[in-house]
């Protein structure tokens, strides 16, 4: 469920979308520098409604990469580099026929990573003309909706996870995996790979909102201290809990849509509907500078 909402906002319009999360916002051209009041309306309707849809922007990756800095430090995706010129913006592509869909899993992002990143800012460059739509869930609201036992029991437990988990990938490593998949010439090869193992608290607590949320995705191998066989049954029930319809909401991307999600309590599932058509998006990631507590 919501929190209560934000009083209306003079600055833009704020619509929502679902009864699970997420607001469209018009009205409000993200080219332009934007006051500090601004600013702070648009941050309080992310802590409100946790995933914002901005539609009708016209960004170019160094307006986009303004606007994502007004966030905070840059959080770099450890797997593959950056634009030519712009490091920080990761581009998502899927072209005609290729069967690998970033994100098409329910996740949080870098959830793998000691401190995973805090906002995603996700804008579309290039749609398929049907399909290709993003799906999220509220992680308060699954959290909310576990009986008093369960809350007790899950407070108790802390999630493994692994970015290099080999069962994701078909039991190949991350790297290899991206490599076969044409996406070899933008992998990032570091020495070795660092930072991609992370244990956290399944009930992680908001540090703005102090609301408590079930955080788990796919990149969760296992609870820590137990066995994988040990952990499935738990892990599936949560897997299972966080995806119901009633927490969720669904985002239609149009051209122009900058999507921004806090991953602190928002997970995301990218549809894979479009076999036979390209979609291009650009992607910023925002650095946290605490672990989740
Ligand atoms: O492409 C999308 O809609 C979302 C992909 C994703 O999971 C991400 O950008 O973090
Ligand atoms: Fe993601």
């Amino acid at each position: 469920m919501l929190s209560p909402h934000a009083p209306p906002c003079p600055d833009f319009t704020i619509v929502p979308t679902s009864g699970g999360l997420g607001a469209d916002i018009y009205g409000i051209d993200v080219t332009k520098p934007l006051s500090q009041v601004k600013f702070k309306n648009l941050k309080r309707a992310l802590l409100d409604y946790q995933v914002l849809f901005i539609r009708d922007q016209s960004l170019e990756p160094d307006t986009f990469l303004k606007f994502g800095k007004r966030w905070g430090g840059i959080h770099f995706y450890p797997y593959m580099k950056g634009l030519e010129g712009y490091p920080e913006i990761f581009e998502v592509i899927k072209n005609p026929g290729e069967d690998r869909t970033f994100g098409n899993r329910w996740h949080s992002d870098q959830m793998y990573s000691e401190k995973p990143c805090k906002f995603t800012i996700l804008y579309a460059r290039e749609l398929p003309r049907i399909g290709g739509d993003t799906l999220f869930t509220n992680l308060y609201a699954a959290y909310e909706a576990l009986s008093p036992g369960m809350k007790k029991l899950a407070g108790r437990l802390r999630t493994y996870n692994n970015g290099d988990n080999t069962k994701r990938y078909g039991g190949k490593s991350r790297d290899n995996w991206y490599a076969e998949k044409g996406m070899g010439g933008k992998l990032h090869r570091p020495k070795a790979r660092t930072d991609v193992v992370g244990i956290h608290p399944l009930i992680r607590t908001h540090p703005d909102t102090r609301r408590k949320a079930l955080y788990i995705g796919d990149q969760t191998e296992r609870f820590d201290g137990m066995s994988e066989t040990e952990s499935q049954p738990l892990y599936d029930f949560f897997m299972k809990h966080v995806s119901k319809d009633t927490f969720t909401c669904r985002l239609k991307w149009q051209p122009g849509t900058l999507a921004i999600w806090d991953n602190r309590c928002v997970s995301h599932y990218a549809i894979s509907d479009y076999p036979k058509e390209r979609r291009v998006m650009h992607r910023i990631t925002i650095k946290d500078a605490v672990k989740p507590y």
